[in-house]
């Protein structure tokens, strides 16, 4: 370091603003009021009551919730952060993080924008721009056309030149998007076409370059650091291959396998590139790594990355801590040689996904969330809290997971147990998903391409879970919720309590036969819009009971000869018929037997849904209880109470499109009551029996949520037996 660098001591910010959302704001949060920098948050309509609004020091509303009125209204953000006096922004990843026009901006108006210059990001934004100043700088790429002439002559003469297959690329597209494989000579002018067409939709621009289409490469990028003194380092890599549509999935770092000669090759290539454009902050350099051992340019990202904290795991820095410190006119922490690689991390993304509906987006409630402890090894980045909404506004992406460990299978058995703690219920995640991506032997050998997925899709089908088991520890839960231990309740509670009363309790229990309960649950619904249900028959023997499912003996039960005869053996012998199972709740965690199996699970109760997290497994019940007015009804014959579903629930969730029915109206059985819109698919929801209309729960243009009481029916013979009551 120069004399004049160590001179130079800048006055460390005070206060910034974060302009972003979720887990990145956040992150970023953490690491400025660690350094005492004071932080500005802003946040939309949809997110007043979000984490990263929370632990802000102050927060300014931006717009409505949809991102171009808020995260991405640039004026607005400037006027705030002129209003909020801070000295600089930091952009986070997406939104305006590789907009030039707002980092110019930020600059004119004399407020640092935390990344690189608006030159830089322009730069880069431009596939073919880049590559043409890589070219400069002996930094290795595609073969390929990149020029600036795109008249269809042009375009088809290089076509033939480069080889087939090819691919076409939109000079300032992303995500996958514009990027189309031309795999014969007489393809070309069709795929221009069409490629071209998606280029203007998507950015308004169609200028093309062609490039060898390369198979079966590993995307591995370099992050790199630079500050404004003409120093510039790189922090390892990243393989990023794995994902899914463009969309990554999990990250890790170091690359593995990656020889160390090749390790430093790029990572001085990717240095190259950034001093070639005078590059100042953190940037990533990604590469296509082929198999022969060869690496290639494919573009640079100019700005902090999703994936950064396994880059910050092997090398104990705070890559924030650095860009703040970097923006703020500091040299570099350190040089080169005096990084250190250690271990091996790994980060997932979890998200709120159906991953049997081909991955859309979930929104909803995180009605339930129970996350692994964080130690050395574990580190989560979140946004959300317990109870947080997922809006359908913004990235779906519920958390980060990163785990750390000396060596990779170690890291691997990590996350592996990390995900299994990880509970989530009330929104559909990828967890399971990511839990069989860690099982498949080439993740765990570390063979590894960018068609990973495709190539091992069919060892990611959803595991077989125990149906049986899962309904009969959702009963018991349900059994137990409402069955407090006996002499806690004896010793500690002498008056009434509500709780205790069999009116209280939602199990399906009555009075007339006080020795078996009833529970009544369906799975939600599939593909086909149909549900099963099982009815649970709990019989109270001595200790614990015995269960019917479907008023059916278990299949196959499995009795093991050398077992000494425990009270549960012996009371199934007796009965000769069901299981025999018992368990302790405590809060949401179950410990159960099921007849000689000792098991363990987490029950989310609500008062629609029990999810049981059992075996790496995550099921959601619906509850089919009967309605109050019925349970109470002492006088009915206990033999038509349950035989009738009155609550009529949202196959799905979705908007109420019109309701046909009113209170008090006497309709038909399949008479429709209900009409939904689901993903743009109307359904009607019909009255399952005859009956009178109770309750109505919705009006036209309402949201449901899968499972929400729609309307009240009661069944015309229950009406009758009232009246005859
Ligand atoms: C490629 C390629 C093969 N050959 N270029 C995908 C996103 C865009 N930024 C560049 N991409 C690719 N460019 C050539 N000449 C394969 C991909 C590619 C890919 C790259 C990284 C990670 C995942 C990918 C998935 C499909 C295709």
């Amino acid at each position: 370091m120069s004399p004049q660098v160590l001179a130079h001591q800048p006055r460390p910010f005070t206060k910034i603003l974060i302009a972003n959302r979720g887990e990145i704001a956040c992150r970023i949060i953490a690491t400025a009021q660690r350094l005492g920098i004071k932080c500005v948050a802003i946040y939309s309509a949809a997110d007043i009551n979000a984490r990263h609004v929370k632990i802000a020091d102050e927060a300014f509303y931006v717009g409505p919730a949809p991102a171009p009125e808020s995260y991405l209204n640039s004026q607005r953000i400037l006027t705030i952060a002129q209003q909020a006096k801070v000295q600089a922004i930091h952009p986070g990843y997406g939104f305006l993080s590789e907009n030039a026009e707002f980092a110019l901006a930020c600059t004119q108006q004399g407020l640092i924008f935390i990344g690189p210059s608006a030159e830089a990001i322009t730069t880069m934004g431009s596939k073919s721009a880049a590559k043409a100043i890589m070219a400069t700088a002996d930094v290795p790429l595609v073969p390929g056309y990149h020029g600036k002439a795109q008249d269809e002559k042009t375009l088809k003469h290089h076509s033939q030149q480069i080889g087939y297959p090819q691919l076409l690329k939109a000079v300032y597209g992303g995500g996958g998007k514009g990027m189309r494989v031309v795999y014969r000579a007489d393809e070309f002018y069709q795929a221009l076409a069409a490629t071209k067409r998606e280029a203007m939709a998507s950015f308004g621009n169609d200028d093309m370059l062609i490039e060898r289409y390369l198979t079966k490469t590993r995307h591995v990028e370099i992050q790199i650091f630079s500050d404004n003194h003409g120093n510039c380092i790189y922090l390892s890599q990243r393989d990023c291959s794995i994902q899914r549509r463009h969309q990554k999935i999990l990250e890790e770092a170091p690359a593995p396998a990656l020889p160390q000669a090749t390790q430093i090759a790029m990572g001085e290539a990717a240095v190259a590139a950034a001093k070639t454009i005078n590059y100042q902050g953190a940037g990533t350099v990604e590469f296509l790594y082929d198999e022969q051992g060869q690496f290639y340019f494919m573009e640079m990202n100019t700005r902090l990355q999703v994936e950064h904290p396994v880059t910050e795991m092997i090398t104990g820095l705070d890559l924030v801590e650095w860009q703040l410190h970097i923006a703020n006119g500091a040299p570099l922490p350190l040089t080169q040689t005096q990084v250190k690689i250690n271990g091996h991390a790994i980060e997932v993304r979890i998200y709120a996904e159906d991953t049997e509906k081909d991955f859309i987006p979930a929104s909803g409630n995180i009605a339930y969330l129970s996350q692994p402890p964080a130690s050395q090894h574990v580190r989560i980045d979140t946004g959300v809290i317990q109870g947080d909404e997922i809006s359908p506004y913004y990235d779906p992406m519920i958390a980060k997971l990163i785990v750390w460990d000396h060596t990779r299978d170690l890291a691997i058995a990590r996350l592996q147990t990390a995900l299994a703690k990880y509970k989530i219920a009330g929104i559909k995640t990828n967890i399971g998903f990511l839990m069989q991506l860690l099982q498949v032997p080439a993740l765990q050998q570390a063979s590894l391409n960018t068609d990973f997925l495709l190539t091992h899709a069919a060892l990611l089908t959803p595991t077989h879970v125990n149906l049986d088991y899962v309904l009969l520890l959702a009963g018991l839960s349900l059994q137990l919720q409402n069955e407090p231990p006996l002499q806690p309740y004896l010793a500690n509670n002498s008056g009434n309590n509500d709780l205790q009363s069999p009116w209280s309790q939602t199990t399906g229990w009555r009075l007339n036969q006080s020795s078996t309960n009833t529970v009544k649950l369906a799975t939600t619904h599939n593909d086909n819009n149909d549900r099963q249900h099982y009815t649970l028959r709990l019989t109270k023997l001595t200790q614990g009971y015995q269960v019917q499912i479907n008023g059916q003996h278990p299949h196959q039960q499995k009795h093991s000869p050398q077992h000494c005869l425990l009270a549960h053996d012996l009371q199934r012998t007796a009965l000769s018929t069901g299981y025999i199972i018992s368990g302790e709740l405590n809060g949401d965690e179950l410990t159960a037997f099921i007849d000689d199996h000792r098991v363990k699970a987490t029950v989310v109760i609500s008062p629609l849904h029990i999810t049981v997290f059992y075996a790496g497994n995550n099921t959601v019940l619906c509850r089919q209880s009967v309605t109050q007015s019925i349970v109470q009804n002492q006088a009915l014959p206990s033999n038509i109470d349950n035989e009738f579903e009155t609550r009529i629930t949202a196959p799905m969730h979705g908007v109420i499109v019109s309701v046909l029915c009113q209170v008090g109206q006497i309709v038909d059985a399949g008479e429709p009551l209900v009409v939904m819109e689901a993903m743009k698919m109307e359904c009607n929801i019909n009255a399952p029996v005859a009956g009178t209309i109770t309750t109505v729960f919705y009006q036209e243009g309402d949201m449901v949520e899968d499972g929400a009481e729609l309307i009240q029916l009661t069944p015309s013979l229950i009406l009758d037996n009232k009246e005859q009551a």
